[in-house]
């Protein structure tokens, strides 16, 4: 594009958007143009805020007319860099639109803008007597569009379902600017293809959500939270299958290593561990109380003890303890990234085959250089384990990336025998594109080439997330 060419097109975002909402200085464009991986090249020609689907659907249309290619971005949470921009793309952020409709009490729906914040979305629905079952640690930053673009998975995927569960209708702009409108509030639809069910998780790839309308459902029954010191990963499992036995509603069911649970201690501010004697393995587990408010926790908890499979466990007594026993796990993130770098893997298994494979982990993780620690947690209860690499903030970032890569490629490199995947939840994005083929065969593959195709002949819809072009 000739610098006459850009001026030209600056000029034409700025009479759809605004002045005051397009962005093109280098320092903003840093931030705006890349995700919480912080790990690609960011390299964005410009910003911009649309303030309506009206607003998306005109710089989309001028985008197409011109090819310049797009990257729709949310809170900018993301862990695969789907919503980096490293190639002069204009980025087209959603956080101006952030309406959210009164909440439909007699169908428990809520409608609103994809700009909206997870957590406001939760906060209206509680507003309004009700239930919004979406939860990640992101949720006072994630979009309400990112989330769906990412289909996410979240805390409670064990109990609700992932963000594909919490979708009843979508608008989308298509890459060519036309506005798809399948925001429809039926429960039950079935005319031809679910069309909107593409456009979740498919990273921004094939469209801009705009709007959606998500299922609420009643306020779940009083739950009790506990930590349970474990010693061998296969317990884990074990208290999976006696909670599952015991008839409880489990609302999460997530575990971390020691290690993990050492460096939270050390980076988050006010952390505590909640054991005397520290232990190799921990479980949060989240049960609903039965009927009439009689715990299922604590008989739970004796099971556990003399089954022989908890060495210690506690019971959050009030709102204060509840919060402090979930912000060991929900900090683990945040709490990784301040101690070094760090390379993200989210891989899923059938869980019954999740003590199998830790043990072929576990050999690989002893080989793994030194300096590289090897940190896991996880929704375990859903089969989705994270495993995070750190190596010292000293040490150059792009040796460790490397390095870290390696360890990877052999951990990954086990997962085609048990048919898991690598990626649970955070989609591919760029950070996994090389290893999708691990997951998806060259069947599934060409035939999501074919659909992109389809829907964005030009290619300028997130080029180079999930797949490259042919
Ligand atoms: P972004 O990062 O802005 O974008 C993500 C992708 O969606 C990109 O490909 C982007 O192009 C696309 N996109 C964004 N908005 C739109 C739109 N309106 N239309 C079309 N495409 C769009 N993820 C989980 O699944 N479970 C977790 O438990 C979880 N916990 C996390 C905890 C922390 C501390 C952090 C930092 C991240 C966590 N994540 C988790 C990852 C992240 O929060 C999710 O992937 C989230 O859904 C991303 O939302 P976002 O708005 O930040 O999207
Ligand atoms: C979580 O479950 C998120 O906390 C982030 O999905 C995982 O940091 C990670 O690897
Ligand atoms: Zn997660």
């Amino acid at each position: 594009m000739t610098s006459a060419q850009g001026s030209q097109l600056m000029a034409a975002l700025r009479n759809i958007v605004g002045d005051c909402n397009v962005v093109t200085e280098p320092k903003e464009l840093q931030v705006l143009g890349c995700d919480w991986t912080k790990i690609f090249t960011v390299d964005p020609l410009a910003a911009v805020f649309p303030g309506s689907t009206e607003e998306v659907s005109a710089v989309m249309k001028l985008c197409h007319e011109n090819r310049v290619s797009v990257v729709p971005s949310g809170g900018r949470t993301g862990l695969a860099g789907g919503a980096v921009a490293g190639n002069k793309e204009v980025v087209i952020s959603l956080k101006r639109m952030t309406k959210i409709e009164p909440v439909d009490r007699v169908g428990l729906t809520v409608q609103c803008e994809a700009g909206v914040t997870t957590q406001a979305v939760q906060e209206a629905a509680s507003a309004a007597g009700l239930f919004f079952a979406l939860d990640l640690a992101a949720k006072g930053s994630s979009h309400i569009g990112g989330n769906i673009a990412t289909n996410a998975g979240g805390l409670k995927l064990i109990r609700y379902g992932g963000m594909r569960e919490q979708v009843l209708g979508l608008e989308v702009v298509l890459p060519d600017g036309s506005i798809l409108d399948m925001n429809s509030r039926l429960r039950k639809n079935n005319t031809g293809y679910d069309l909107k069910q593409l456009f979740i998780g498919c990273e921004g790839t094939l469209g801009i959500v705009t709007r959606a309308t998500l299922r609420l459902m009643a306020k779940p029954r009083h739950v009790q939270l506990s930590c349970i010191a474990v010693r061998d990963f296969s317990d884990i499992t074990k208290i999976l299958t006696i909670s599952n036995m015991q008839g409880a509603t489990i609302t999460a069911f997530e575990f971390f290593t020691d290690v993990a649970h050492g460096i939270v201690l050390q980076h988050a501010q006010g952390a505590r561990t909640p054991f005397q004697q520290r232990a190799p393995f921990y479980v949060i587990l989240e049960v609903e109380d039965a009927a009439g408010g009689v715990s299922v926790m604590e008989p739970l908890l004796e099971k556990l003890y003399e089954e022989g499979v908890c060495l210690d466990a506690v019971i959050a007594q009030n709102s204060a303890q509840f919060k402090e026993l979930w912000s060991l796990r929900e900090n683990i993130t945040e709490s990784l990234s301040a101690h070094g770098h760090v390379r993200k893997n989210d891989i899923s298994l059938p869980i019954d085959m999740l003590d199998a494979f830790i043990r072929e982990l576990m050999d690989e993780v002893a080989k793994a250089p030194k300096d590289i620690e090897v940190v896991l947690f996880g929704h375990i209860g859903d089969g989705n384990l994270h495993i995070n690499y750190v190596g010292p903030r000293s040490g150059d970032k792009n040796k460790f990336q490397d390095a870290a890569r390696k360890v990877e490629e052999r951990i990954f490199a086990l997962l085609p025998k048990y048919r898991g995947s690598v990626s649970a939840e955070h989609g591919i994005g760029l950070l996994k594109k090389k290893d999708l083929g691990l997951s998806r065969s060259e069947a599934e593959i060409n035939l999501m080439r074919g659909i992109k195709d389809l829907l964005d002949p030009a290619g300028i819809m997130n080029p180079g997330k999930i797949f490259d072009r042919k």
